[in-house]
This record gives structure tokens, sequence and C-alpha cells, in this order.
């Protein structure tokens, strides 16, 4: 149940904030209730206002794979903000991060630091149609790439055709800019390439899907976005603000050995303070202003706290050289858990993984491979579930579309109080 102290929070930044939130999926509106407000956290815990502890696959939905306020992110902070907290002019900030993160993805040769992954996705669209000179772009169905206008689409009638507004507020035109197909279809990709024939400029992707839940590749479909970009001169985007130094230190590109032109970066290179980026082959990067005609800015791009923050997470990633066994490891003894609970529940959910990512899926025998499929899951069964979870002491994304995240702070031990606490809130 929901604190005191919460409810009344939610009153108050009700009247100033819309929905009293930030960011929409935090106000619980998938799941009902009212949101518990955040006081503190630490590792894989958070404590809320009502001074109540829970485990915490939430995570910030990503940038945290330290856990919460990891020593060496707040000691880099804490060093950075007494010199000045931004100058609008470079600092040597910037390119030591980027070089960290050059070094680990062999794909991006050259970087533009921004402040969101939205930024960052919606400047490597503006980059691509420069490069191609053309003006439409493919992405796919349960695939989220942040909030710009050309990019909050739903699918139209059939494959190929024009993509509709998903979001009040943007243009048709806008919206038919954008092709939609289903996620983990190749015939699908080649039927929009074929109606569309040198007018797509990219295609954009999750090479791990997050944003339906979570949604691992098909075998040979990365491969086969990869064939076809190169075979009708669109430029391939992947969109690792999830799988960056997440799915490995090299991001998803490096597990399946895909190169892309253009590579969209978030969450873990800020440790938790604002950062996005997007790179990629240095040809297309020189084409960004000042070097190039394609315009891009930002007051806090580069931001120096938020540099610091991200080189010491990505330090303490690479002082770990077992650290993506570690996630692996801990990913793999909580979905055995998992499908033990559910086993023994018997009950309809299924568990997908990829490494430290997963979700259950409420209603479904099988892990979904798209949106068609994810979008069938028992969202009410989900909603009653994540409650059971929030009074047994774990907070859960509270969306059945959104992935859990596990971190390296959590322990086995925390795993397996998750466990048990599940096979409690599965019967519940
Ligand atoms: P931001 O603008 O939220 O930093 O990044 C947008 C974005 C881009 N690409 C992918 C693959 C993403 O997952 C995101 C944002 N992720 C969501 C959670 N799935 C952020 C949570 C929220 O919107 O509050």
């Amino acid at each position: 149940m929901t604190g005191p102290r919460s409810l009344a929070a939610m009153t108050r930044a009700e009247r100033v904030l819309p929905g009293g939130v930030d960011s929409p999926v935090r106000a619980y509106r998938a799941v009902g209730g009212s949101p518990v407000f955040v006081a503190s956290g630490r590792g894989a815990t958070i404590t809320d206002i009502d001074g109540r502890e829970y485990l915490d696959y939430v995570q910030s939905y990503g940038p945290l794979i330290l856990g919460h306020a990891h020593p060496a992110v707040v000691e880099a902070i804490r060093a950075a903000a007494p010199l000045g907290t931004s100058f609008g002019a470079p600092t040597e900030a910037e390119p030591a991060l980027a070089e960290r993160i050059i070094e680990a993805v062999p794909s991006i040769e050259m970087l533009r630091f921004v402040s969101s992954g939205t930024e960052a996705a919606m400047s490597a669209i503006r980059l691509a149609r420069a490069a191609t000179k053309r003006d439409l772009v493919l992405k796919f169905e349960g695939c989220y790439h942040g909030h710009a206008d050309g990019l909050l689409v739903a699918a139209g009638s059939g494959v190929a055709t024009l993509s509709l507004p998903d979001s009040a507020g943007v243009p048709a035109a806008y919206a038919a800019q954008t092709l939609v197909a289903p996620y983990n279809d190749l015939d699908a990709v080649r039927a929009t390439f074929a109606a569309h024939p040198g007018a797509i400029a990219a295609i954009i992707v999750e090479p791990i899907a997050g944003n339906m839940g979570l949604v691992e590749p098909a075998e040979g479909y990365l491969e086969g976005l990869r064939a076809l970009c190169d075979a009708e001169g669109a430029l391939l985007i992947f969109d690792e603000v999830i799988s960056g130094f997440r799915a490995s230190i090299g991001g998803a590109q490096a597990v399946y050995d895909i190169r892309p032109d253009l590579t969209v970066l978030g969450k873990i290179i800020g440790g938790g303070l604002p950062v996005g980026a997007y790179g990629g082959r240095r040809d297309l990067m020189s084409m960004i202003a000042p070097l190039g005609p394609v315009y891009q800015a930002g007051t806090l791009s580069g931001n120096p706290l938020a540099m610091a923050a991200g080189t010491a997470t990505l330090d303490a990633l690479r002082a770990m050289p077992d650290a993506y066994v570690r996630l692996e490891a801990l990913g793999e003894r909580l979905e055995t858990g998992l499908r033990a609970a559910i086993e023994s529940a018997g009950v309809r959910v299924s568990v997908a993984r990829s490494g430290s990512l997963l979700t259950l899926f409420f209603g479904l025998d099988a892990p979904p491979t798209n949106w068609a499929q994810a979008k069938q899951a028992d969202t009410a069964a989900f909603a009653k579930f994540h409650h059971a979870m929030l009074e047994g002491g774990v907070h859960l994304p509270p969306s059945q579309y959104e992935a859990w995240f596990l971190s390296l702070a959590h322990t086995d031990a925390d795993v397996d109080h998750t466990v048990a606490v599940v096979a409690r809130a599965l019967t519940a």
C-alpha cells in the first residue's frame, strides 16, 4: 500500500506537474494506484519517503548498471561540481568520455553528446536524411526511440503504408515520413523498401527490444537488416540507449557482430545524469555542424557533471573484467527461479530474458517475438502482480511493456528473495 507521505506528495505534485510526474510511465496509470515517491537509493535498493525499502528493478530504466549512488559515481560528481556545473565552452571531460565509448564500440569513429536518448535518436535520423538525401525512415512496432515528433507514430493500415500520428500534436505530414513494420519480420522490410524504392534514408531499430517488454531479435534478423540496408542504400541505425554497455561492453552490436552506420546511446553512458550520444562512421559524423551542413546543438550537451558520472561508470565497468559474466549469472539465476515459481503456481506467464534485462509476460504461453503478440498480454494480471510485488518490497517498472533491470549491486540473495516474493505474488 502506498504510504501516506507518498499519497500526500502525489496530491502536491499533481497540482503543478501533469499527472504529478515528469515522465508518464512513473504515474502508475498502467497498473493503477498511486506511485511511491523515492527518498533515496543505494545499490540494489530504494527507500520511499515513508521509510519503506524496496529491492529495485527499475534502476532508472537502465542507467544504473552499477546500482544506485555507486561511490565512484558520487565521488566523480562531487569532485566536478565545485569546479562549475556548466560552461558553454569545451572541456576535457567530453573527449575523455567520448574516447572511452569509441574504444568500446568500434563502429563509432566519432560521436556527439546530447542530453537525452530522444535528442540522440532525433539527431541521428536528421543526419541519415542529410547523408542519403532521402526523407523516409523505417522503424518497428513496439520499438521506442524517444518522443521526437516523427517517431511518435503508429503503423498505418498496411505494412508499407505511411504511418499515422500516435500522439496528439504530431502533424500527419510528420508522421507520414516514418514507415512502421513488425519487428523480427524481414519480409515486411523487403516489402517496405519495394514500395518506396530509393526513398528510405534509414532503418532505426532496437537491436534488443526493451520497450514492448524484452523481445530479442530472431536468428538472422539483424544480419538481414544490415544486408537490406546495404542493398537499398539506406543507413542502419542501432538504438542502443538500453542495450549500450548493458548487453556487453560493446553493446548489442558486439554480441550480434553487426556494424551499424550510426548508433544511438544514452542511460548508462551518463551514469544516471542526463546524457545521450549519437555516433558512427566518421564520414557521416563529419556532416554535423560546425563541420558540415547538419545543424544540431545543445546548451547542456557534454555537461561536465554528466561527463564525470558517465566516465566513472564506464571506468568502473572496465575495472570489473567479469562484470558481464556476473550480470549474466544474476539474470540466469533470476530466470531459473522465476520459471520454477511460475511452474509451481501453475499460471500462464512466460519469461523473456537477455542478460540483465528480463520481462514476465502475463497471459502468454511463450515470449512474444513482436508487438502484435506482446500486446495480447494480460495487463490486468500484470497490474495485480505489480502491486503484490510492491507490497512484498520489490519495486518493478509499473508497466507490462518495460524490462526489469538488474545491476551489479544486486546479489544472489537479492535474486532469491525476489523469487520468493514472486512466488507469493503469483498466487496473491
Ligand atoms: P530518453 O529521451 O528517455 O533519455 O531516451 C529515449 C529512449 C530512446 N531509445 C530507447 C531504446 C529507450 O528505451 C528510450 C527511453 N526508455 C524509456 C523506458 N523504456 C525511458 C523511461 C521513460 O520514458 O520515463
